[in-house]
């Protein structure tokens, strides 16, 4: 018998939301993490040294005076920035909608709030009157793409931020601190109603986890600024500081955001009992701008990155692909070429990804992923790691025949061989730059479209 803890603050919901923005998100699949910030000036380097680490993270790897740090401010004045660039590439990509760092833990502000002295009001470019967030907000709308706002709890430059609440002193300060975000998510929610959803981060300390209550006031609080606003499982602790989860194991906020930096066990069908969003940097450990030889040598090629779009559509999950624009506000040339050779193999594939989810009742195989479209009943072979043999081995669930096999985006022939124990032999390309699709159509004992395989997904 399940036990159930008596909460307050917990699950608002023990069944997935399943309303049109919802849906929608659920079939966008792909999407653009931005983190910009004052980090990208001094780009994971400080006084002639160059800091091997998150490059956002440099004022505590490089032991920065706030005073200091905080004066980058004067220098951010993004002589480059051209939002509507950024859209367009974006939608290069193929990526659905967009994550902007709206503060992160330094504290600064993408936007001229009210409550910090710390923003881009502070900045050369925020002196010319301009508001970054709703030019990119607007360029991504113009470009058909949604946009969330991620926001920090943990904040480097308040006075009243403490990662622990220990004193009567803490007690207060704190409170003035969550006071402090709740106004600046509220003037977010209010100043851009636009946005699809909000996107929370730095919530893990104790502090947080002491005040479940915030988390869910703060959730309800966007709903009814924005109705029907998406908000990170992230964002929410229980009664007990249970995260993500509460006290009884139910997910807490519309998706869940714990795959950071990877991605669910291939042979993990748990994880397609929900919503999900994995996020993904492009090199290893940087989020912000990192100019570095080591960062570089982990950048992630192409080839990695559809692997990583595949596996995540495969678990019925989507993916946030991380950039980091430089701080005169360029995306780097190297993550144009990404964008590039992604977006033209989703600009062919697509239809395997987009809208696509878990195929239920087949069996994951070792070459790669497959993915299902249940508008179509069609499941998607996406060949991420061709055996040395050639011939990859697709295993047809029982109750189903084969009704065609066909490649997408591509007119080259196939060569497919149905055998014995239901299984299709299908020949691959192991030299192929980019892997391979192949949509199988099967229909059902009764002769309809197996439409069963992702229920989920809906549009
Ligand atoms: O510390 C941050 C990190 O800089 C980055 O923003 C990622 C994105 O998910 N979140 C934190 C680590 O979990």
């Amino acid at each position: 018998m399940t036990q159930t803890v008596s909460l307050k603050y917990g699950a608002q919901r023990t069944q997935r939301r399943d309303d049109r923005r919802m849906r929608d998100f659920r079939s966008d699949r792909v999407g653009q993490f931005i983190h910009w910030g004052l980090y990208a000036i001094p780009a994971g380097r400080w006084k002639g040294r160059t800091y091997d680490f998150a490059a956002e993270f440099l004022p505590k790897s490089a032991d920065i005076a706030p005073a200091e740090w905080e004066r980058l401010a004067d220098e951010f004045a993004a002589p480059d920035f051209d939002a509507t660039e950024w859209a367009r590439m974006a939608k290069q990509l193929g990526a659905r909608y967009l994550t902007i760092t709206t503060k992160h833990h330094d504290g600064f502000c993408l936007w001229p709030s009210e409550h910090s002295d710390l923003t881009i009001a502070q900045t050369p470019f925020g002196r010319t009157g301009r508001d970054l967030l709703a030019e990119l907000i607007d360029a991504y709308t113009n470009e058909g793409l949604s946009v969330h706002l991620y926001y920090s709890v943990l904040d480097w430059h308040h006075p009243d931020w403490r990662y622990r609440v220990e004193t009567p002193e803490d007690e207060a300060a704190f409170v003035r601190y969550l006071e402090f975000a709740s106004a600046q998510l509220r003037e977010l929610a209010t100043r851009y109603p636009q946005v699809r959803g909000f996107w929370f981060d730095g919530t893990w300390d104790a502090s947080v986890k002491d005040n479940g209550w915030w988390t869910l006031e703060v959730e309800t609080m966007l709903k009814d600024l924005i109705p029907g606003a998406l908000v990170n499982s992230r964002l929410r602790a229980d009664d007990h500081g249970a995260r993500h989860f509460d006290s009884n194991g139910s997910m807490m906020g519309d998706f869940e955001s714990g795959f950071e930096r990877r991605l669910p066990n291939p042979w993990d069908t748990a994880v397609t009992e929900r919503d999900w969003e994995a996020c993904m940097t492009l090199t290893q450990g940087s989020w912000g701008r990192h100019v570095s030889t080591r960062v570089e040598a982990t950048r992630k090629s192409p080839a990695e990155v559809t692997e990583l779009i595949a596996h995540a559509v495969s678990r019925g999950g989507n993916i946030l692909l991380n950039f980091g624009p430089d701080g005169r506000g360029s995306i780097v040339p190297e993550e144009r070429a990404l964008a590039e050779s992604v977006g033209e193999w989703l600009a062919n594939c697509g239809e395997a990804i987009y809208g696509c989810g878990f195929a239920t009742g087949w069996i994951p195989p070792t070459w790669g992923h497959l993915t299902a479209d249940n508008r179509t009943g069609t499941v998607y072979a996406i060949v991420t790691n061709p055996p040395v043999s050639g011939v990859a081995l697709v295993h047809v669930p029982e109750g189903t025949t084969l009704a065609s096999i066909t490649r997408v985006g591509s007119d080259a022939p196939i060569e497919a061989v149905e055998r014995e124990q239901r299984q299709i032999a299908l020949t691959v390309d192991r030299t192929a730059p980019m892997p391979e699709v192949f949509a199988i159509a099967v229909v059902t004992a009764e002769g309809r479209p197996r439409t069963e395989v992702n229920p989920d997904v809906v549009t």
